[in-house]
């Protein structure tokens, strides 16, 4: 008789993050109310779910094997599926029925046989650019997938002409150009300072990749781009060949350290960077938007105090509480001495979304989740330790805000934003929403809400059928371009 090992009772693996092991699909799902015809496409989630016990209790949940999860809609009927994603580590830990990779980005603590096998675990962004699916995380290459089956095709390194060994999980298209721009970190392995600045032509073709160094080895989780400039963050949140090297954990926030903000042309070249300096110790996972406006340019994101993930915080011996906000940071180019100009614009908050068509440019509208403290849910859990309960609309024509929260009992997960045909109607936003039906376990139903009618409430909600883990982010993606995906390999 064998023992099973058990996965370990934190909450990187209880309640939403009870593991599931799940592949599925179905279809006609329930529907309530009545879903707009116009909501015509493929709403691609990314899930973690681990396939085996870790090899140690102390790992965590962005180590969790990748999941694509679909929820279509066509003619007005709803199916969805989910499958794992057949990265290079998940098929040497099927084929040997257990975990070979040890803890969160440190290969240091890897079982010996799987030394220089790819150990990304793709579990953050999917996304779809010149006909092809990707499910992207920030430790190394976007893995392809197909978009009918959701099976996986391989590890995408834009045929071998790729020389970054990572990519961003947040890459931008822009929605002119339909160019895609990308960025690396740790491009040139294990806590590197090398970042990697590509673009890819709107047909898919890597056209360039420019190295540069950043100040240190910093989480550079996300980034921005208007229409002329290249914009990185770099916060305090580093890493330590020595301390990877002794087992320890891959980030440690320095909240004395500086933070700085790096400005480049778009098409221009890295030496041409210009490097502000913004405020020690703060933190942001991601960007709302960023545009110029003469030699201004705005930046904003969901700031925090800190790095709000609470085993990073722990690890680093941080004990803060949890405070930030919709942030503005207006840098002028022509002025770099004077810094950084911060407009505080929402309350705490994080997942900001708009509509594809407004990045990079001056924009009305932006959404992003925070949270109610009326109607808190009990069962804290995720990457942030909280369940988003309210769901925040930003007009930056005045800066107004409107909002719908509900529970006790619900948590809300990023939106993605469906543009409508009529270019008078806000379009819609689709939202997953956990709801907790008992201790520790959970329904799930698919929200559509009004975009510019948030206060409203959901017009329409589909009842899936099967539980998922819970997902990091989404990315909406309309029929015409489904029907032009690529066949290529
Ligand atoms: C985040 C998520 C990640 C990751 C790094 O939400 C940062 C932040 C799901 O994976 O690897
Ligand atoms: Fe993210």
């Amino acid at each position: 008789m064998t023992v099973q090992p058990t996965y370990p009772d934190t909450v990187h693996y209880t309640g939403l993050n009870r593991p599931t092991h799940l592949e599925a699909t179905a279809h006609d799902l329930y529907v309530e109310g009545e879903i707009p015809a116009e909501i015509d496409g493929a709403f691609f989630r990314a899930l973690h779910d681990p396939a085996y016990v870790p090899l140690r209790a102390d790992d965590v949940v962005l180590s969790r094997d990748g999941v694509i999860g679909k929820v279509e809609f066509k003619d007005g009927r709803v199916s969805c599926g989910v499958r794992y994603v057949q990265t290079e580590r998940f098929l040497a830990e099927r084929k040997a029925g257990r975990s070979l990779f040890g803890v969160y980005r440190n290969p240091f603590t890897d079982d010996p046989s799987v030394a220089g096998v790819d150990r990304t675990v793709a579990n953050t962004t999917p996304y779809y650019h010149a006909g092809r699916l990707f499910m992207s995380k920030e430790d190394g290459l976007p893995y392809r997938i197909d978009p009918t089956t959701l099976e996986t095709i391989g590890r995408w390194d834009y045929r071998g002409r790729l020389r970054s060994q990572t990519l961003t999980a947040h890459p931008k298209i822009d929605p002119v150009t339909g160019e895609l721009f990308l960025f690396g970190y740790e491009a040139a392995g294990l806590a590197t300072p090398t970042i990697a600045y590509c673009i890819v032509s709107p047909e898919g073709e890597l056209v360039s990749e420019q190295w540069f160094d950043a100040p240190y080895c910093s989480m550079m989780h996300d980034f921005a781009i208007t229409e002329e400039h290249a914009i990185f963050m770099v916060y305090p949140t580093k890493s330590d060949l020595e301390r990877l090297r002794a087992g320890g954990p891959h980030w440690v926030h320095d909240q004395q350290g500086e933070s700085f903000i790096g400005v480049m042309p778009r098409y221009g070249r890295v030496e041409d960077m210009q490097w502000f300096s913004g405020p020690p110790g703060v933190h942001s996972y991601h960007v709302m938007n960023a545009y110029a406006e003469g030699t201004k340019i705005h930046l904003d994101q969901a700031m925090a105090v800190t790095n709000l993930i609470p085993f990073i915080a722990e690890h680093s011996g941080i004990n803060l509480p949890v405070d930030g906000g919709l942030t503005r940071w207006t840098l002028d180019l022509a002025n770099p001495g004077a810094g950084i100009a911060e407009t505080k614009i929402g309350p705490f908050g994080e997942m900001p979304v708009i509509a594809p068509g407004d990045l990079g440019r001056e924009y009305t509208r932006g959404w992003y989740l925070s949270v109610d403290p009326t109607k808190l849910t009990l069962v804290a859990n995720g990457p942030v330790g909280v369940l988003f309960n309210s769901l925040i609309r930003v007009d930056w024509r005045d800066g107004s805000l409107t909002n719908f929260s509900d529970g006790p009992g619900l948590g809300f997960n990023e939106p993605v934003h469906v543009s409508a045909n009529d270019p008078t109607h806000g379009g819609w936003l689709l939202m997953m929403v956990d709801r907790v039906i008992a201790e520790g376990h959970f329904a799930q139903e698919l929200w559509v809400v009004e975009a510019d009618r948030v206060e409203a409430g959901p017009i329409a909600k589909v009842f899936m059928p099967f539980v998922t883990c819970e997902q990091v982010h989404g990315s909406w993606v309309p029929r015409a371009l489904l029907d032009a995906a690529k066949g290529d390999i």
